[in-house]
């Protein structure tokens, strides 16, 4: 099936993997189409109006692809799969797609980081999220900590940046480096696809009373070989056959 593109021409050779590799995100700014941001902020808009009276344990939010055409037909389209693939390799699964809209007086959410085969990192899982209003660092604004990947630990807390780094932060460093790990703060412009190693510790900033909707999607994929555990994909979706990509929706 001809697709509309979604991204923008870019580079992401040895240089960029290796900047991922460090650091555990990278940012690709602007590299969403203007057709993309168009129909991925309708989309996104219909998901957040079907949030009220949702299902319960299958909520828009959290399975969204299953109740968009449009999510749906980004999970295999070709250069999301070729985005995934220079970060995971051929062999891929599709884990999950969730909307995270934030509308103005969101309350964005503290540190923490998600899991995937912690005992062993040939096993990576990336999630590919599009910024696709951008956003402003103290305005739902991504934070992140460049190395905290390295650890590999599920479980990073902290509910302020001042209770990450008088826990979890203690005394860790880059084991490139040496150098204390320390929170950076983002800002990107519209259409921002950012690329995160799922270990990695991440927080939002609160989104400004007064501020629009922040109009936002991450998609999941892993490397299979271990077990990541609950996906958010029903049993009907991911026996779905997507034409050319059989493997993509196979458990592991
Ligand atoms: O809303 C965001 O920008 C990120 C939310 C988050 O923590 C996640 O999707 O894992
Ligand atoms: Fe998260």
């Amino acid at each position: 099936m001809l697709q509309n593109r979604i991204f923008h021409n870019y580079t992401f050779g040895d240089q960029e993997r290796k900047q991922l590799d460090h650091d555990g995100h990278y940012v690709l700014p602007e590299l969403l189409t203007i057709d993309a941001r168009e129909r991925l902020t309708e989309s996104l808009a219909r998901i957040e109006s079907l949030i009220p009276g949702g299902k319960k344990g299958y909520e828009p939010n959290r399975f969204a692809a299953e109740y968009d055409i449009y999510l749906e037909s980004l999970i295999p389209h070709p250069q999301m799969l070729k985005l995934a693939r220079e970060v995971l390799g051929e062999d891929i699964r599709y884990d999950h797609c969730v909307s995270l809209n934030r509308p103005g007086g969101n309350g964005g959410i503290g540190w923490h980081s998600h899991g995937y085969s912690e005992d062993d990192d040939r096993y990576g899982y990336i999630r590919i999220f599009f910024y696709v209003n951008g956003f402003e660092k103290d305005d739902g604004g991504l934070k992140a900590v460049p190395g905290s990947h390295h650890y590999r630990d599920p479980k990073i807390h902290g509910a302020t940046d001042k209770a990450l780094q008088e826990g979890w932060l203690v005394d860790k460093i880059h084991p490139d480096t040496g150098k204390p790990l320390r929170i950076e703060q983002l800002s990107v412009p519209l259409g921002t696809v950012v690329l995160m190693w799922t270990h990695a510790a991440h927080a939002v900033t609160p989104r400004k009373p007064d501020s629009d909707t922040r109009w936002t999607v991450v998609y999941g994929y892993y490397k299979p070989g271990k077990d990541p555990g609950k996906k958010w994909i029903s049993t009907e979706f991911e026996q779905k056959i997507i034409p050319g990509e059989e493997e993509l929706m196979k458990p592991y």
